[in-house]
């Protein structure tokens, strides 16, 4: 592993600047650049090592970051999304905040100035943005309906919380991972549905049953990318709860010490399995953590298909109820964070949670709540009986604040789902997921139809255009989608993906 202070040999420009100063080294100027100002901070720290607490600089709106927090398996107080709302409300209309494909926030329009005071702000009500963006490990996602669901099997709160404390060293940031070869997922799923797509995610825990145990099989490797694509593949590993941030922090270590560094498109966990083969990559596990690891249970628990959780369901807490609201490609302004506090306050039990598909839960509504919280204004935007298409629809940040975008995603993908509800009816429910750069952070390849923006040429003029993927399959036997048309242009999608839709998921227009 490099680490600070050594020798840098041949290394791309991402291992020297990590060799050269940890980003969690930025903790200490902080304050110093919070005076300073956005304009004169250096460069690579601006650019790079911010991104060790969270802080991305957006080109597209230089002086505005954005911060990406760290949400447990999606789990928020009011009083922490109410503070977000605090946060982003002194921005105007440059303040925001987007529910991420990882059950998580992201808060927009942040000043540099007012980082020292927002990080304490976020300490008192128990919220880190700490390691949250470059190469660390990434929100850790667990099943959303943790501890309320009826059908569950493992309630994963504890546990994803207990790995983020190991990664994060409780939030105070850990050297120890803190210069990974590149980006790293996990997620822990808890029931039967695998509501977390466990397959794209670097270490995935299953459910699995062993001599009468509830534990977890164990997948490894699954990654999204511009260059490759690939679900995770089974480690031949059962653990118990107990044994899984364990494991974690060994698989880490024998990535961070062993992963390939000198090419960034190669340098993901599936790369150093590649090149070791997965029995040699399990035996280093075996040697990091100092035991031998149990061989995988036979099958795991998942079952059927995912979930998409909104609508009204009864908690397993008798007289209890939690409603799955959709968040219209998961874009809040700071009314709505205020109002969703709320909600949870006067409704349930003053929580609110994340889905990966970018949409909010509140539970613990008792029955004989149900009716008045059903009347709440602010259900007529986070509705939980949206549109059909708005309902499944995902989308990415795209053109309006990421630089790597190709296309504008989140108002088209929005406005298309809204007018093909209104034109089609559905058997059932179709999954459109979209991302504006091959970059796959909107999870394309997972969806029944996923949208890859890129770019194109029509009449002598550069266009935006997207390929379209199909057959993305989550749940039992999940999939990843693949190919179906290239370069469709966006002006023309709408008939495209009308015709689509027809054809392939027998959806019937509406007369
Ligand atoms: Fe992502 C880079 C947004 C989930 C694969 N991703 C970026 C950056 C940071 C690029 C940048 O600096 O502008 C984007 C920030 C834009 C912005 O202003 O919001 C960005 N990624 C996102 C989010 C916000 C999309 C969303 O709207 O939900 C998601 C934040 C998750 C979180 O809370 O941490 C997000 N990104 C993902 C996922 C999905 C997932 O994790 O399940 C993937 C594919 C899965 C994977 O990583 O295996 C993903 N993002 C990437 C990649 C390609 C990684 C690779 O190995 O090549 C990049 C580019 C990179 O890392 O070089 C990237
Ligand atoms: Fe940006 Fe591309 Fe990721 Fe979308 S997929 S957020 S455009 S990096």
């Amino acid at each position: 592993m490099t680490k600070a202070g050594d020798k840098p040999t041949k290394m791309s420009k991402f291992e020297r600047w990590k060799a050269e100063k940890d980003g969690l080294a930025l903790k200490e100027e902080l304050e110093n650049y919070a005076r300073i100002g956005w304009e004169a901070i250096d460069p690579v720290d601006r650019d790079f090592r911010l991104k060790w607490f969270g802080l991305f600089f957006r080109p597209k709106t230089p002086g505005q970051f954005m911060l990406r927090l760290r949400t447990p398996n999606g789990i928020l107080s009011s009083e922490q999304l109410a503070e977000m709302a605090q946060i982003v409300a002194r921005y105007g209309e440059d303040g925001s905040a987007d529910i991420t494909t990882r059950q998580n926030i992201q808060l927009r329009g942040v000043r540099i100035e007012d980082v020292p005071d927002i990080f304490d702000r976020l300490d008192r009500v128990g919220l880190t943005s700490v390691q949250s963006g470059m190469d660390n490990v990434r929100n850790i996602t667990g099943d959303p309906v943790a501890g309320i669901d009826a059908t569950e099997l493992i309630d994963t709160r504890d546990l994803v919380q207990e790995v983020q404390d190991l990664i994060t060293n409780g939030g105070e940031g850990n050297s120890a991972f803190s210069n990974l070869p590149r980006k790293f997922n996990i997620a822990i799923a808890g029931s039967k549905d695998n509501s977390v797509h466990a397959e794209i995610n670097d270490i995935a825990f299953l459910p699995a049953y062993k001599d009468d145990i509830l534990g977890f099989n164990v997948l490894v490797g699954g990654y999204l990318s511009s260059s490759r694509c690939v679900s995770a593949i089974p480690m031949n590993v059962w653990v118990e709860a107990k044994e899984v941030a364990p494991l974690c922090g060994a698989i880490l270590t024998v990535y961070r010490d062993n992963g390939p560094r000198q090419n960034r498109k190669k340098s993901r966990l599936m790369w150093l399995i590649d090149l070791w083969g997965i029995e040699k990559f399990r035996a280093e596990v075996e040697r990091e953590l100092g035991t031998k690891l149990a061989t995988a249970a036979a099958r795991d628990e998942i079952e059927g298909e995912k979930s998409d959780r909104i609508g009204i369901y009864p908690q397993k807490q008798s007289g209890y109820n939690y409603a799955g609201l959709n968040v219209p490609v998961g874009r809040l302004c700071a009314e709505d964070m205020f109002a969703l506090a709320n909600l949870a306050e006067v409704y349930g039990n003053k929580e609110i949670r994340l889905t990966v598909e970018q949409n909010v839960i509140i539970p613990y509504i008792e029955n004989d709540k149900l009716a008045a919280f059903l009347e709440e204004p602010i259900l007529k935007k986070f509705s939980p009986n949206p549109k059909p298409l708005v309902r499944e629809v995902v989308s990415c940040t795209g053109a309006q604040f990421c630089s790597f975008a190709l296309i504008e995603t989140k108002n088209r993908a929005l406005v298309l789902a809204e007018e093909l509800s209104e034109e089609l009816s559905f058997p059932e429910p179709i999954r459109i997921h979209w991302t504006g750069c091959p970059n796959s952070c909107g999870q394309p390849q997972v969806a029944d139809i996923g949208l890859i923006g890129g770019k194109g040429r029509k009449d002598g003029k550069t266009i935006e255009v997207v390929d379209i993927y199909t057959g993305g399959k989550v749940g039992k036997n999940s999939t990843l989608g693949t190919l179906k048309m290239k370069g469709v242009a966006c002006e023309d999608l709408k008939e495209v993906l009308r015709n689509l839709l027809i054809e392939q998921f027998d959806a019937e227009p509406i007369n």
